[in-house]
């Protein structure tokens, strides 16, 4: 490695790892890391935007920007920087996301060609403040009039308002996103914006009754009590001292960086700007007080004359405050908390609960509270940021999405969340890989084919609709009687037993693996970012997320509109016998639907990847940036990349656009496309290499070539325009 460091470091740690050599995985981390050391936090990975000033082409198969984060504020987000890539040509500047950005605004704008730009890493990588990048960027390049500005400003500040709901301090980011994000910006035939529309996905809701030290709950509990005036706390039925609520902790409030207040009142005033009339966001603020205000309802037993152990309100103040905050009768939430109906030989029987059972109730309420909530508060924004007339849109997509998560323990959250990232990675193979690799075939074009691992396999293994691992999970939940997860656990291991990507204590044993390292209870998949061991406990009850009726029908039957809007199947002319889609089956839909999207326009990445577990400016701990690149599967990525070529063009067009280079094509060639094509390339002298003729395209291998061909049409373009000068003069 000696030689190949000292020759890579020599080669000033290349901007693009297209031009790599060697590449290895080695070589990646460390061109990474001596640019990090620079301070060059971006580097670029075949990137092939030919938009820009060339004029050429579009853009093919999407750009790829690394970005590192520098944990630091560095001096390259100025308006100054904006200018220098705003309309520049993506080659002549240094990678980062402006140019990525810009590149992919002007393929919007100019070419009509929908962008998506998927951001991805592990937490902490930086994809938020990427996202954030991309939107200021779009917002200060695209035109500004009153109306488009009210519209940026409404874009821009639906990101403090869904932080304060949907981020909180986590051991590895301080303000780490609690859901996935999708957002269509929606912009006219001038590429002016006029609106978007953002999904959400899986909202950690069990954060608002459970975290581990030295996290925190969501930001909005800790903005509220340390930013509402004396008024609004009393109005809300608060105290101001966090220690005071069993949700939150006392360790949460006062983080360093971090002015709860300030941010407060940055979110009321975003609130504002976006539309909420002082009457929703009161209700707002109204429900959330409630979540808080039930984590301090406190259960405790009794005895029925029967001697049943049954649980009661042990303390009635917090349980009527929250019933006056929403318009309730306390019996009715009580006996809603302390009881339950349920149906015995076609009659409902009102059965007690013990206090175990009621605290679950209580935290059920309050997850499902804060999360209906939440998906509420997106559609609010949606509402005032949504498109409303029927022009005609042009659309670019930015995805902030959960990275793939391995941690010591992983249960159903990481089960879902690792299917997503399975899920994007295929849409980046087929995108990318795939669609490259099938055009040279297509097009008869002589090349290496790179081995990739193609991960459907492993989709399948958890999506198939029969034998997915979703679909078992589904069956077990609806299957009458005592269900639980080891029977659960037990069907998965008979049916997957020969699946190559599952692995279980039997498979270790027929297979004779020498790691049998499998605790009780687990399962374990291979991911194409690596093994991950699954615990199955909790996993019906999460898929599941049921709450008892008697719940939901007691916010239904409270005075409060925006609470009441949230629980519809609490109405009790609407009881269906029908169950909710399961947590697993949404999360199925809403990715196939997100998948379809992506689909559907030209994607651009940015990857992240977080340099240390510290949080520190400047470290950078090479085993964990190599994990990451490994999990962002960026090897096949550059590997596939620098095997093919970077520009392809139609004959026509490209004959075009450059006969007036050869004296034999110019100003007319009565023949066909290819071989006009070929006869005016035989005249320019490339090196072989450089070019391939295909079917309908030609292709050519390096970006300088086309470069090269660019300077010389400009050169040509110049000289006609002085002899059609000199010839008009000759005639006056
Ligand atoms: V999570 O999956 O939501 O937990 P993200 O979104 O990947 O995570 P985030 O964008 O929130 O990470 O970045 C984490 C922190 O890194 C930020 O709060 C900043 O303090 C820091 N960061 C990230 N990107 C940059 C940057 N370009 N410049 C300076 C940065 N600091
Ligand atoms: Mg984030």
């Amino acid at each position: 490695m000696e030689g190949a460091s000292s020759s890579l470091l020599d080669a000033e740690a290349v901007a693009d790892l297209v031009l790599l050599d060697p590449l290895t995985e080695e070589s990646l981390v460390q061109t990474l890391q001596e640019r990090f050391r620079r301070r060059d936090i971006y580097v670029g990975s075949g990137t092939r935007g030919f938009g820009g000033t060339t004029g050429t082409a579009g853009t093919y198969i999407g750009n790829v920007v690394i970005s590192v984060n520098p944990y630091q504020s560095l001096p390259i987000y100025t308006p100054e920087k904006v200018e220098e890539y705003r309309n520049c040509s993506f080659f002549a500047v240094k990678p980062h996301i402006y140019a990525i950005a810009d590149d992919a605004y002007r393929s919007l704008r100019d070419r009509d060609r929908d962008q998506c730009i998927l951001i991805t890493g592990e937490s902490g990588a930086g994809k938020t403040e990427a996202s954030k990048l991309v939107m200021s960027y779009v917002a200060a390049v695209s035109s500004k009039g009153e109306e488009v500005n009210k519209v940026k400003e409404q874009l821009l500040q639906s990101n403090p308002v869904l932080e304060a709901f949907g981020n909180a301090k986590t051991v590895r980011n301080d303000n780490s996103s609690r859901f996935g994000k999708y957002m269509d910006i929606e912009f006219d035939f001038k590429g002016e914006p006029l609106g978007g529309v953002i999904s959400n996905y899986l909202l950690e809701k069990s954060r608002i009754v459970r975290h581990m030290k030295g996290e925190r709950n969501f930001h909005i509990f800790y903005q509220l009590l340390a930013g509402a005036s004396p008024q609004l706390l009393q109005q809300l039925k608060l105290r101001q001292d966090c220690g005071h609520y069993g949700y939150l902790n006392r360790e949460g409030s006062n983080l360093p960086g971090m002015d709860d207040a300030a941010n407060f009142h940055a979110m009321q005033d975003a609130m504002r700007v976006i539309g909420f009339s002082p009457a929703e966001v009161t209700e707002l603020l109204q429900v959330t007080a409630v979540v808080l205000k039930l984590g301090n309802v406190q259960l405790s037993s009794s005895f029925q004359a029967s001697g049943m152990e049954a649980c009661s309100i042990a303390e009635p103040r917090e349980l009527r405050e929250i019933c006056e905050l929403i318009g309730l009768e306390p019996g009715t939430l009580e006996r809603a908390l302390c009881s339950r109906t349920v149906k015995a030989r076609d009659e409902m029987v009102l059965t007690t609960l013990t206090v175990p059972q009621g605290y679950y109730g209580r935290d059920a309420l309050a997850k499902n509270i804060y999360s209906r909530l939440f998906n509420w508060l997106v559609n609010r924004i949606n509402a005032s940021i949504q498109v409303k007339s029927d022009k005609q849109r042009k659309v670019m997509g930015v995805l902030d999405i959960y990275g793939f998560e391995i941690f010591q323990d992983n249960s159903f959250e990481q089960f879902i969340i690792n299917y997503c990232n399975e899920k994007l990675q295929q849409i980046f193979i087929l995108m990318t890989l795939k669609e490259e690799q099938e055009e040279y075939v297509r097009e008869g074009i002589q090349w290496t084919p790179v081995e990739f691992f193609d991960n459907s396999i492993i989709c399948n293994l958890i999506e198939n609709s029969t034998t997915g691992i979703l679909a078992m999970l589904d069956e077990e939940c609806l299957r009458p009687g005592v269900v639980n997860e080891d029977t659960f656990l037990t069907k998965l291991n008979q049916l997957l037993a020969t699946h190559k990507h599952y692995e279980s204590k039997e498979t270790q044993n027929a297979r004779r693996v020498t790691d049998t390292s499998l605790p009780p209870r687990c399962f374990r998949i291979h991911h194409y970012a690596g093994k991950v061991t699954y615990n199955v406990t909790g996993f019906i009850e999460k898929n599941n997320d049921l709450l008892f009726r008697d719940l939901s029908q007691a916010m239904w039957a409270a005075q409060h509109a925006l609470l009441r809007s949230l629980f519809p199947e609490g109405d009790p002319q609407k009881v269906s016998l029908k169950l909710p889609p399961t947590a697993g089956s949404q999360f199925k839909s809403s990715v196939a639907m997100l998948m379809k999207n992506l689909y559907s326009k030209n994607p651009n990445y940015i990857r992240c990847i977080k340099p240390n577990d510290t949080k520190s400016a400047m470290v950078f701990t090479p085993e964990l940036v190599l994990a990451q690149i490994r999990y962002l599967g960026l090897m096949e990525n550059v590997r596939v990349r620098r095997a093919g070529y970077a520009f392809r063009q139609l004959y026509g067009p490209f004959l075009q656009r450059y006969k007036m280079l050869n004296p034999r094509t110019w100003p007319r060639w009565d023949g066909g496309d290819r071989q006009g094509a070929e006869v005016l390339l035989a005249g320019l002298a490339f090196p072989t290499e450089e070019l391939a003729f295909g079917h309908t395209k030609i292709f050519i291998r390096s970006p300088h070539t086309l470069f090269d061909l660019e300077r010389r049409r400009q050169e040509r373009v110049a000289q006609l325009a002085t002899l059609i000068q000199k010839t008009f003069r000759g005639w006056r």
